[in-house]
C-alpha cells in the first residue's frame, strides 16, 4: 500500500519555512522575507518555474559567494522621475521592496516614474512587481535581461536573454483587493526554468522551443540547454527582447545578458544585472479627457472575457485562490528537499 499524500501546506507556513531557510543560510531577515515572498507566491500561483524550485539556485549563489545576503539596498533619489535603488550585489527583490512606495508616490505626483534597480541577483517572475503597483492604483511595466541563452530570430547563436516583460493594469476596487489585469512572459518561447523542469522530469520539450548546439531543432531538454532557445513570435519577440537589453541593460549602464553571463562565468548560477520598472498613474494621464480610465479599461476587459477568451493571469489567480483556501500540495521530493535545506543550510547544495 502506498503512503497517503501528505496534507497541503498552508501558504503562511510555507512562507515561514522558506524565510527560515534563507536566514539559516546567512541572509538578513528582511531580505530573506522579500525573497521568500516571491518564491512562495510563485508556488502558490502554480508558477512552478519560479516557485520553490528556485530555492536551490538562490542557495547556490549564496554558497558560491556571488550574492551578498547581508546587502542593504541603497536608494538614490534626486526628486526627479527616475529613482535608483542599488541592490549592492544582493538579491533584487529587497531592492524592489525598498523602492516601491517611493516609486508609487512619484508616479502619483508626476504621472510617470521609473525605478532603476542596480546590481541585483535576479531570478524571479516579474508579475510580483506590476501587481504591487496595480494594488496601488498604478499601471506598470517591468523588464530585465537575464543570460544569453536565446538566439535572435534568423540567428543560431545565444545572444539575447530570456528577458521577461510584465504589464499590470489596476481594476476598479484595487484598493479593496480587486485583482488586476496582468501579463508576464519570457520573450523566449518559454522560460529557461520550464526547460530545466522538463530535464528534471525526463520529458521532452515541445517543438519550436529551442535548437541544439548545431542549430538543428530539438525537443531534448539537455540539447536545448546546451544549444539556443528561440524567441516567441519570431522577429517580433526578438525585437522586444532586444528592446529589453537596450532599456534595462545598456540604458541603465548595467549588464546586458551576454555580459551578465560573462560576469558569472557559468549558467548554473543565477544572473546579476539591473532591472527597470515603470509606473504610470492612469488618473493623471486621463485627467483632461474627463473620462475614467479604469472604467474605460473595464469595457475592453469585459468584452474580451465576454467572448469566452481568458485573460492572462486568470489561471494564476484561480490557483492562488485555491492555495489560499486549501494550501499548497508539495511532492515528497519537494518536502524532502526543504527538510534538507532547513537542516543543512548551505551545506545542502554543491557549487
Ligand atoms: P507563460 O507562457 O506561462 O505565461 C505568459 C503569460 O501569458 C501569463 O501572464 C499567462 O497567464 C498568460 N497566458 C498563458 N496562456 C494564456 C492563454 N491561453 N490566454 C491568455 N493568457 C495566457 O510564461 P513564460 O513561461 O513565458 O514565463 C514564466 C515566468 O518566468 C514569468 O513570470 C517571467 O517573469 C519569468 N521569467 C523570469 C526571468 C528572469 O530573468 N527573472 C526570465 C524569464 C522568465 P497565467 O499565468 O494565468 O497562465
Ligand atoms: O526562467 O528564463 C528563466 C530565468 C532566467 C533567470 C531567471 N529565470
Amino acid at each position: 500500500m502506498t503512503d497517503p499524500a501528505p496534507d497541503p501546506v498552508p501558504v503562511d507556513a510555507l512562507l515561514a519555512r522558506v524565510t527560515g531557510i534563507f536566514t539559516r543560510c546567512g541572509m538578513r531577515p528582511d531580505s530573506a522575507a522579500s525573497v521568500a515572498r516571491v518564491i512562495v507566491a510563485g508556488e502558490r500561483d502554480a508558477c512552478t518555474s519560479h516557485g520553490i524550485y528556485r530555492i536551490e539556485g538562490c542557495l547556490k549563489v549564496l554558497a558560491a559567494g556571488k550574492v551578498d545576503g547581508q546587502a542593504v539596498p541603497r536608494i538614490h533619489d534626486t526628486g526627479k522621475a527616475v529613482i535608483e535603488v542599488d541592490a549592492r550585489g544582493g538579491f533584487s527583490n529587497p531592492a524592489f521592496d525598498a523602492g516601491v512606495d517611493l516609486l508609487a508616490a512619484r508616479a502619483r505626483e508626476t504621472g510617470l516614474a521609473a525605478l532603476v534597480i542596480r546590481d541585483g541577483l535576479h531570478f524571479s517572475a516579474l508579475w510580483h512587481d506590476v501587481e504591487a503597483l496595480a494594488a496601488r492604483g498604478l499601471a506598470g511595466l517591468s523588464m530585465c535581461p537575464s543570460y544569453s541563452f536565446v538566439a535572435p530570430a534568423g540567428g543560431t547563436t545565444p545572444l539575447l536573454g530570456t528577458n521577461p516583460f510584465a504589464f499590470g493594469w489596476p481594476r476598479p476596487g484595487h484598493d479593496a483587493g480587486a485583482l488586476p489585469y496582468v501579463f508576464d512572459f519570457a520573450t523566449s518561447v518559454a522560460a529557461r526554468g520550464e526547460i530545466e523542469l522538463h530535464r528534471r522530469a525526463g520529458t521532452p520539450i515541445p517543438d519550436g522551443w529551442a535548437m541544439d548546439a548545431n542549430g538543428a531543432p530539438t525537443t531534448d531538454p539537455e540539447a536545448a540547454l546546451a544549444g539556443a532557445m528561440l524567441t516567441f513570435g519570431g522577429h517580433k519577440g526578438s525585437a522586444l527582447s532586444t528592446m529589453i537589453e537596450l532599456l534595462a541593460g545598456a540604458m541603465l549602464g548595467e549588464f546586458m545578458s551576454r555580459e551578465a553571463l560573462d560576469f558569472m562565468g557559468r549558467t548554473d548560477l543565477l544572473p546579476r544585472h539591473g532591472a527597470l520598472v515603470l509606473a504610470f498613474d492612469p488618473a493623471t494621464f486621463a485627467a483632461r479627457s474627463g473620462r475614467d480610465p479604469l472604467a474605460e479599461g473595464e469595457r475592453l476587459l469585459d468584452a474580451i472575457a465576454g467572448q469566452g477568451a481568458r485573460l492572462p493571469s486568470q489561471r494564476r489567480f484561480r490557483a492562488r485562490a485555491a492555495a489560499l483556501t486549501d494550501g499548497i500540495a508539495l511532492s515528497a521530493a519537494d518536502r524532502a528537499q526543504l527538510d534538507r535545506f532547513a537542516a543543512d543550510g548551505l551545506a545542502a547544495v554543491s557549487v
